[in-house]
């Protein structure tokens, strides 16, 4: 029976066959929903924000994401993709695939309600022979402590017998997502053999690499990696501040230090943005309220770059004979990272309230993201610099890092500071231009 069930389910895989419904249809979620319609599969992207829903089925997308466009318009022409509001479409499912959120609360704790919800409305779906993929980030034993018992009991069905379970945790970083999708080698952690079996014949039509493993240590691992970064940045970021006191430059500091063969330090910055190294450390170890103060304490160092780049302003126009307060400070980059339009976590949210806090006039300019924190916004890189006293880089986007400085310099009030949080800008230069220039990690040195 077992063997019969499961032979189906790869022969509906096989042949493209097989109904598969994704649950949480945002960043990960349609991708995921539009890729698996690309390789053939009919595919119902589910999601509770009706704008979602009705942006996919007019064959648009609600999320920016290079290329998603145009994969969700020619998939949703060609029949394959379509989006509904109504859970009830599970009914007609082969697979389901959750990718809703998993963030975490003010205490740090996760907030799994948004699965938990998820989960009861699979539970009443599930029929035998399906395939149920989780793919939300989430604390270590999720799978074995909470999604197994659920469905179990709500179906009163067996996981990897009567139904295949899996954990398959995305790795995919937004705008590239689409191309990490398929070249980032995918684990596939099943809640026993026949789930994993199963689980990665259907994430190699889409994906180039596949690694099987068990559904812990796939979740431990995807934890491992957003917090290793984290662990990295931080110290990137500690290095940084101890370069500030030397007179050394952390840029040349790291770029000696990563000759080194066994050696591979991040880049030190303005803090640690985005949704995901902002909580994953959370979860890895939130099952335990002592120990782990590595993890936390890279947390800790990370969440305390913004203020140091608030601090170092304050210093650097005091050495211009100005106050915060009469100033006028524009915020390059509200955006997360470089080169996309996604403001969650941003370091810039801290940056822009500090200053609103301690009575500076603030501008914001960003040539990808519309979110400005409650500063005033700027229509273009020019109109924010004009009459300014101090331009604080917090982005690295391509358009920052060519940033013309000699018209800058036209632009920009008497004596006008740059706060360099991502080292874009040549400090020589910016000197000989007369900017007075201070950049993370780059100390003045000693004579
Ligand atoms: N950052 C630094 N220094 C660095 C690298 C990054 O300060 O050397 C900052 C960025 O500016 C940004 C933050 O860290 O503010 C996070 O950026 P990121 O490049 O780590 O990328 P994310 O958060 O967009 O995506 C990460 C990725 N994880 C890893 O690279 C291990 C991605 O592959 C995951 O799929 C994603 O998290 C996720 O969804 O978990």
């Amino acid at each position: 029976m077992e063997t019969s069930i499961l032979a189906k389910l790869a022969s509906c895989i096989e042949c493209r066959s097989l109904h598969i419904v994704v649950l949480g249809s945002s960043y990960v979620g349609l991708p995921t929903a539009a890729l698996f319609a690309d390789t053939g599969f009919h595919v119902t992207a589910v999601d509770v924000k009706a704008e979602i829903v009705k942006a996919v089925n007019s064959g648009l997308s609600p999320v920016n994401e290079p290329g998603l466009k145009e994969l969700i318009f020619h998939n949703v022409e060609a029949g394959r993709l379509n989006a509904s509001l109504k859970a009830s479409e599970m009914n007609q499912a082969d697979a389901i695939l959750i990718s809703v959120q998993t963030p975490i609360y003010k205490n740090k704790k996760p907030n799994l309600s948004y699965l938990e919800k998820a989960l009861e409305n699979v539970g009443n779906a599930i029929k035998k022979g399906m395939l149920i993929i989780i793919s939300s980030t989430a604390p270590p034993d999720t799978m074995l402590n909470m999604v197994k018992p659920k469905l179990e009991s709500l179906s009163g069905l067996k996981a990897d017998t009567d139904f295949y379970l899996a954990y398959v945790p995305e790795r995919i970083a937004p705008g590239n997502a689409l191309k990490e999708f398929v070249e980032n080698p995918r684990l596939v952690g099943g809640i026993g053999p026949n789930s994993t079996k199963i689980a990665a014949e259907l994430f190699r039509t889409v994906c180039k690499t596949v690694i099987e493993t068990d559904a812990t240590t796939a979740e431990v691992a995807k934890l491992a990696e957003n917090t290793f970064r984290d662990v990295n940045i931080a110290f990137a970021n500690e290095l940084a501040l101890i370069c500030e006191q030397h007179g050394a430059d952390v840029k040349e500091v790291i770029r000696l230090a990563n000759t080194h063969p066994r050696v591979n330090i991040h880049i030190p910055g303005p803090g640690v943005g985005g949704p995901c190294l902002t909580k994953d450390p959370y979860l890895l170890i939130h099952h335990s309220e002592q120990g782990h103060e590595l993890i936390k304490t890279a947390r800790k160092i990370n969440d305390h770059m913004p203020g140091h780049i608030v601090k170092l302003t304050i210093k650097a126009l005091d050495h211009v004979g100005k106050t915060l307060q009469e100033s006028t400070i524009t915020v390059l980059g509200t955006a997360y990272k470089a080169n996309v339009g996604d403001p969650r976590e941003s370091p810039s949210k801290q940056i822009i309230k500090g200053f609103i806090k301690l009575g500076a006039r603030v501008r914001a300019c960003d040539p990808y993201c519309k979110e400005t924190f409650g500063a005033d916004k700027s229509v273009s890189l020019q109109e924010s610099l004009r009459g300014s006293d101090c331009m604080i880089i917090v982005t690295d986007h391509i358009e920052l890092k060519n940033i013309n400085l000699k018209e800058a310099k036209n632009l920009m009030a008497n004596k006008p500071v740059i706060i360099d949080g991502r080292r874009v800008v040549n400090p020589i230069e910016a000197e000989r231009l007369g900017f007075i220039y201070h950049g993370i990690g780059l100390g003045k040195p000693r004579s």
